[in-house]
């Protein structure tokens, strides 16, 4: 449009032609050109003002929305550190990439609309302009895109490398979780205890960091842990340890998902994240660390406990029960859900889910066993102690 613009053909065919006053019109065509570029710079202009405030408007709608009840799940609300960066990063990902739709459209609307094919074009015979190479316009359409490209790219690598090269200060919590068909285990190594589905962490204050260091493992599928205001999402897969980092600044509940399709029951293996103060972390630590007590009133519920099998895939601290494929029963009465979230945690539910988890979980992989009534009460009874 500027610079190297040449316009041959157009001339050519003019020439070959013969038509007079040929000089005139070339004049007439240089300043239609001027003109052109001035209307295109003026546009740009306003195309990148409207964009900037279409986006200022998203923005402030976006920061609005997070000033309601936060959901547990918002992925606006961050509260950790390497979700604030993940945050920061994808918002300034988005005023780019939107800045950059913004123009390319607007451009594309001018262009079809002041140049869409006017019946005046049907009978002339003469081309619209030919332009043959600019290398001001060329380059620019590499240099730009490459540079936005590199920008983008540092900003992403940068936030990796402040993720993932975290210290793990002083005060660090170390723990394993175990993806299974449709559970979660968390194994508290430094304390000495398992626990399953509820994962509970200290607050992390600034002055005094506590971050948790989750070591990510899998006992048979790929699945995918996702707490979106805590951390960005990381797969348990077999036989490849992944581990992620998490330091919650507020106490409070942190809800989650399973993100990685692993079996029927995928959509209801639930994450749980209790951040609490320092002093209830302890408490609580303390109280999972106790092996269970055997209460003598349900004494048969105990024995059924071994007779009927559930021994041999649920482990109770303190007893004989060691079993790997469910989840660890030692504090089950500590837990406000059974089933890893979907069902909450009453007497009523638990006697449910023992006489068939399909109620509550088809495809569960814990079979309904055969209980009388009487049976299903007195292990629905053992399990309530089990505090
Ligand atoms: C074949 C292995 C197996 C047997 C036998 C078994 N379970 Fe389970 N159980 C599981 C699995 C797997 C889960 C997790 C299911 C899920 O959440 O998808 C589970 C979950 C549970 C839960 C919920 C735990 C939680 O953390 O929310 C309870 C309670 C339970 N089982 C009790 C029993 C009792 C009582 C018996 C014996 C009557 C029994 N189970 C027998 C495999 C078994
Ligand atoms: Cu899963």
């Amino acid at each position: 449009m500027s610079g190297g613009t040449t316009i041959h053909s157009l001339q050519d065919a003019r020439e070959r032609s013969g038509s007079p006053g040929h000089g005139q019109r070339e004049a007439s065509l240089v300043s239609y050109i001027r003109v052109h570029n001035c209307v295109l710079r003026s546009l740009w202009r306003k195309t990148v003002q409207v964009s900037a405030s279409v986006l200022c408007a998203c923005f402030v709608a976006l920061a609005n929305s997070v000033d309601g009840p936060i959901s547990p799940t918002n992925i606006f609300a961050p509260d950790s550190t390497p979700a604030h960066s993940i945050h920061r990063l994808s918002l300034f990902v988005l005023e780019v990439t939107g800045t950059i739709f913004m123009i390319v459209f607007s451009l594309l609307l001018y262009a079809v609309i002041k140049f869409r094919r006017k019946r005046r074009d049907d009978d002339a015979d003469s081309e619209p302009p030919q332009i043959y190479g600019s290398n001001q316009i060329e380059l620019a359409w590499t240099v730009v895109p490459v540079i936005t490209v590199l920008v983008l790219f540092l900003s992403a690598a940068q936030v990796i490398h402040r993720v993932q090269d975290a210290p793990r200060p002083k005060g660090t919590i170390e723990i394993t979780a175990v993806g299974h068909q449709y559970w979660w285990e968390y194994r508290y190594t430094q304390f000495g205890f398992v626990t399953s589905n509820e994962l509970h962490v200290p607050v992390s204050e600034p002055q005094y960091p506590t971050p948790t260091f989750i070591a990510l493992l899998s006992a048979d599928v790929d699945h995918s842990f996702w707490v979106p205001r805590l951390a960005g999402k990381t797969d348990l897969i077999p036989n490849h340890p992944n581990w992620m980092w998490i330091d919650p600044q507020n106490p409070g509940l942190y809800l989650g998902q399973c993100a990685q399709f692993c079996g029927t029951q995928h959509a209801k293996m639930l994450l749980r994240v209790y951040v609490d103060s320092r002093a209830d972390f302890d408490r609580w630590v303390h109280q999972q660390q106790q092996s269970a007590v055997s209460e003598p009133s349900v004494a048969e519920g105990g024995a059924l406990f071994t007779d009927k099998g559930c021994f041999a895939c649920h482990a109770i601290a303190g007893t004989g029960a060691a079993g790997q494929l469910g989840p660890d029963l030692t504090h089950i009465m500590s837990r406000d859900t059974l089933a890893a979230g979907p069902v909450s945690n009453t007497p009523e539910n638990l006697r449910r889910w023992i006489r068939d988890p399909s109620v509550f979980k088809p495809g569960s992989l814990m079979p309904a066993q055969d209980l009388t009534d009487k049976e299903l009460d007195q292990i629905t009874a053992y399990l309530l102690t089990l505090r």
